[in-house]
């Protein structure tokens, strides 16, 4: 009998461990890259000599010119505002390539700039290593300079330059794979599996970024807003770079197969280019604040477009926003007040130590004193999955429990803004879940200026 109730036992434990082995999870890669938060798009080439978004492919490579293009200045600026990467767009769409590829004339070595000597990938790798930033690349597939575009044979050029990129520049963390292609573009059948099998063989830490993954996926807009739901989680069988619906990627999928979390790009300026008309134009520190939350506090990733201007720095009035950005963020989260009150180490800022919460089983956080706060935030050890679904956050007003928010998905992070309320305990009441869900960190503070 004892035998049975040990065997019963032991396939109840088995059954269990192997229903959350079910739900999707991260890669390393994946969980890396999640955890980097803020990221930095570098837009630069022709077009920041044209004034134009979309280069046509036929721009003379002697137009490319910077004064006085400093790849320090550049990358310092975007470490000082917390970027913990750079994506530099080797080649867009007009085919113009930053380094000196052996594969086309239509690159910087044609160019006046440092005489045809210059290597604009090579000076940003090189300044992100310097700084202690990841460093990544977009390379455009619609080439709008390359006769070979629309034949199979496009497909390895591409990857003899993704070969350059991959192996002369040292590691690179991501690489991002865009779906734009204009309507009138010629048809190409791009080598997707092709292009990801090399990146894998030749840079196996960096994710590989498209509309449909297969690392992370595309957020569905341009305008730095994820889904006030976003789970980490889609069906990418049925996706294709440039032909996923916007709004499925938006939100991703509670039932999604593949764990493939979203990134949210978006440009401090109305344009991805450099363009002096827009100088009045820029996003100020506190509007990139509110895109913040709404992306990595809606479990995302920012990926903040500062376009290099015709110098080739970073404008002073971008970066004078990169500067106010950090400066409210870091005083709004430097001081948790949940720290040393909430057990469990739920404010030790390690995704992997957390408490397991179970559906209507309250966590109480008692703040022992009096506190005021506007701001909540709440973790999932998502290397275990995405489970939370529903959730209640309720505050005690000496008498009883009233509501401050009810949610949705928490994922990597969900930060929460609400008017500030003064109390002495908070109560956090997971709804409905997937499973008992990981609660990693918790964290209560008070915005600077209420921003
Ligand atoms: C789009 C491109 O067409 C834009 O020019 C820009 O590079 C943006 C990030 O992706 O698809």
């Amino acid at each position: 009998m004892k035998k049975i109730f040990a065997i019963v036992i032991a396939l109840f434990f088995i059954c269990n461990v192997l229903i959350a082995q079910s739900l999707p999870v991260p890669s390393a890669r994946q969980l890396a890259w999640q955890q980097l938060e803020t990221t930095a798009f570098l837009h630069f080439t022709v077009n920041t000599f044209t004034d134009k978004e979309w280069g046509e492919g036929t721009e003379d490579p002697k137009i490319f010119n910077p004064t006085n293009f400093d790849a320090r200045q550049i990358v310092k600026s975007l470490k000082d505002a917390g970027f913990k990467m750079a994506i530099i767009t080797a080649k867009h769409h007009d085919g113009f390539c930053l380094w000196p590829s052996k594969y086309t004339e239509h690159s910087v070595k044609n160019s006046p700039w440092k005489n045809g000597k210059g290597d604009v990938v090579r000076e940003i790798s090189d300044a992100c290593r310097e700084y202690g930033i990841k460093f990544g690349v977009y390379l455009s597939p619609w080439d709008r300079n390359q006769p070979l575009y629309g034949t199979n044979a496009y497909n390895t050029y591409y990857k003899n330059q993704l070969r350059e990129l991959l192996t002369n520049y040292g590691e690179v963390s991501e690489v991002w794979f865009d779906g734009a292609k204009g309507k009138n573009a010629k048809d190409m059948q791009y080598d997707f599996p092709g292009f990801w099998k090399l990146v894998r063989q030749l840079q196996p830490k960096a994710v590989l970024f498209s509309d449909a993954g297969p690392d992370v996926r595309w957020v569905g807009n341009e305008s730095g807003n994820a889904g006030e739901t976003c789970w980490s989680t889609i069906n990418k069988d049925t996706l294709a770079p440039g032909k996923a619906d916007p709004k499925y990627l938006n939100t991703g999928d509670p039932e999604g197969k593949s764990w493939v979390p979203a990134e949210t790009d978006v440009s401090i300026r109305p344009g991805w280019f450099y363009h002096s008309s827009e100088d009045d134009k820029v996003k100020t520190g506190k509007e990139l604040v509110n895109l913040y939350y709404n992306s990595v506090g809606r479990n995302s990733l920012l990926l903040l477009n500062i376009p290099p201007n015709r110098q080739g720095l970073l404008s002073e009035s971008d970066v004078a926003s990169l500067k106010e950005f950090r400066t409210i963020l870091n005083e709004t989260f430097k001081t948790n007040l949940a720290k040393e009150k909430a057990k469990g180490g739920l404010t030790d800022k390690k995704l992997s130590t957390f408490i397991t919460v179970k559906e209507n089983q309250p966590v109480e956080i008692d703040f022992k004193n009096a506190v005021t706060f506007d701001r909540a935030m709440f973790q999932e050890n998502i290397a275990s999955g995405q489970r939370n679904e529903e959730a209640l956050l309720e505050y005690w007003d000496g008498k009883e429990w009233q509501k401050i928010n009810e949610f949705t998905t928490i994922g990597y992070k969900r930060l929460l803004r609400f008017s500030a309320v003064t109390a002495t305990k908070v109560r956090l009441t997971v709804l409905k879940a997937k499973q008992p869900i990981q609660l990693s960190e918790v964290g209560f503070y008070k915005a600077s200026d209420g921003e």
